[in-house]
């Protein structure tokens, strides 16, 4: 892989963290990518280098693994491996998805748990950094098994929970339904109605409106903002939105709602082309309601195709927004998307594009919005849970959409302003780190030691 040069310092501390941390390339990108960005801060900043705050904000606060034991549908016991790793809590508690997918692994929640320190302190909420989840497969399982999974997991995890220690939400495989039976169990175990300790929760039982909707609805209120500061819009511009899961139909949803055809979506069997526009009642229907695989679609949508095992990317579009997970979007993948006039690219999942695209993209031109700050609207509108729950109070639906749509634009402004002032216009990654990083980093020198 074809590396920027970093400062001395820098290239010392990432030798570290790899020395440290090893077999986990995911983390190790994560933070790849932060560093490259940091060469200004320290310059900047030498309190920062006395502190050791890149340092530290490298090592988690806590990291806690457990045995999830549970039994299935035909009694066999099956054991799974649940993590939560507390990255950081300068800005406050804990706060970061769960994952249940089979790839789940140390490095992968800590990968994301790095990530979420700086995209929760872009919120401008007082939130810290943290990750969690299972290498459980939901796929197939039915809802008695999901739901003693649940209950298992939360077993061993609420004793690190509380609405002021670690407040996890959903992510790959973790929806409304199993916040649900979490909740549950946590309420259960602790005979406590303590409605911040978990957020993604039903509108009925403590839940936000808008949080369903924030990740994917905040990505494209960004992608908007990006192609506002190019003086160009959304109408009728053809989009391609990878995954078909919670992010994916609302960003096809908000994509649609401001004037663009969404052309293509996929899951990890195929890709469906539906070059009139996918319908977007039918792909909730399928997903939400019937939990069934996304080939489908084409058994009820004529005109629409579905490519086993193809690649999203080479479906033309102008906008694309990768929403399924890590690392789905290879150099050569970017490549063909500039070929084919993509404007714009906007992360949906975290760290959907792989550096070598991430530097295609810039080399190009085309405007490209990191996940850290794109996809951030979900844990912001997740912090305006805990604002409702705090003061038992509930928000309409188009008061925290206007809420989500403020933060969104405030993190746009606060990105393009920052890459600014460091002579490097439009680059949103290098405005994202750092103006994350500098919030972080200056709480840190504030709390001392610790
Ligand atoms: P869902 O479980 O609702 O959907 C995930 C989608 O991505 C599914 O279509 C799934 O297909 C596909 N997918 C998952 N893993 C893989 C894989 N290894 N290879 C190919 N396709 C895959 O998850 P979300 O929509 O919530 O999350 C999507 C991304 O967005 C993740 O990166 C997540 O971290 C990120 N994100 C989520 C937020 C949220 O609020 N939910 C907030 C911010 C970021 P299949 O069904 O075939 O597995
Ligand atoms: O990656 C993410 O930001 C999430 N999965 C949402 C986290 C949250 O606490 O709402």
């Amino acid at each position: 892989m074809l590396r920027a040069v970093l400062d001395e310092k820098l290239e010392t501390i990432f030798d570290d963290v790899v020395r440290r941390n090893p077999a986990e390339p995911e983390f190790h990108q994560a933070v790849r990518e932060v560093l490259d960005s940091l060469g200004p801060v320290i310059a900047k900043h030498p309190d920062f280098a006395r502190h050791k705050i890149i340092q530290r904000i490298c090592e988690p606060e806590r990291q806690v693994i457990f045995r999830v034991p549970w039994q299935d549908d035909r009694g066999e016991v099956q054991i799974n491996r649940g993590f939560r790793v507390e990255f950081n809590s300068a800005l406050g508690p804990y706060k970061g998805g769960l994952r249940f997918h089979p790839s789940v692994n140390l490095g992968i929640v800590k990968f994301l748990g790095f990530e979420q320190i700086f995209k929760n302190a872009l919120t401008g909420m007082p939130i810290g950094g943290g990750k969690g989840g299972a290498d459980f497969d939901p796929k197939g399982r039915s809802d008695g098994e999901i739901m003693r999974f649940c209950q298992s997991f939360m077993t061993e995890l609420y004793r690190h929970l509380g609405e002021y220690t670690d407040v996890p939400a959903g992510d790959i495989g973790v929806g409304t339904r199993e916040i649900g039976y979490l909740f549950g169990q946590y309420k259960r175990i602790t005979n406590r109605y303590e409605s911040g300790v978990l957020t993604g929760k039903g509108t009925d039982w403590g839940g936000s409106l808008v949080r369903t909707e924030a990740t994917g609805y905040g990505a494209v209120f960004f992608v908007a903002e990006m192609l506002k500061a190019r003086g160009v819009g959304l109408e009728g511009r053809r989009c391609v939105v990878s995954g078909s899961g919670n992010v994916a139909i609302y960003a096809i949803e908000k994509l649609q709602q401001l004037g663009a055809i969404v052309v293509a979506c996929s899951d990890s069997d195929g890709v469906v082309h539906d070059p009139l526009g996918i319908d977007l009642d039918l792909l909730k229907q399928i997903k939400e309601v019937d939990r069934a695989r996304l080939s489908v679609y084409v058994e009820r949508r004529p005109g629409a195709q579905h490519r086993p095992g193809g690649n999203i990317w080479s479906v033309p579009c102008e906008v694309a927004v990768p929403s399924a997970t890590q690392n789905e979007l290879s150099g050569r993948d970017a490549e063909t998307l500039v070929a084919n006039g993509c404007l714009a690219v906007v992360e949906g999942a975290n760290m959907p594009c792989t550096a070598e695209a991430v530097r295609a993209f810039h080399t190009a031109g085309v405007a490209f919005g990191p996940g850290k700050a794109a996809n951030a609207g979900g844990v912001a509108t997740s912090a305006l849970e805990m604002q409702q729950n705090a003061s038992r109070d509930s928000w309409t639906f188009e008061h925290t959409e206007h809420r989500l749509a403020a933060i969104m634009e405030s993190i746009h402004r606060t990105c393009l302003e920052t890459a600014e002032e460091l002579g490097m216009p439009g680059n949103y990654v290098i405005g994202a780190n750092v103006a994350g990083f500098e919030k972080v980093a200056r709480a840190m020198v504030a709390l001392g030691l610790v």
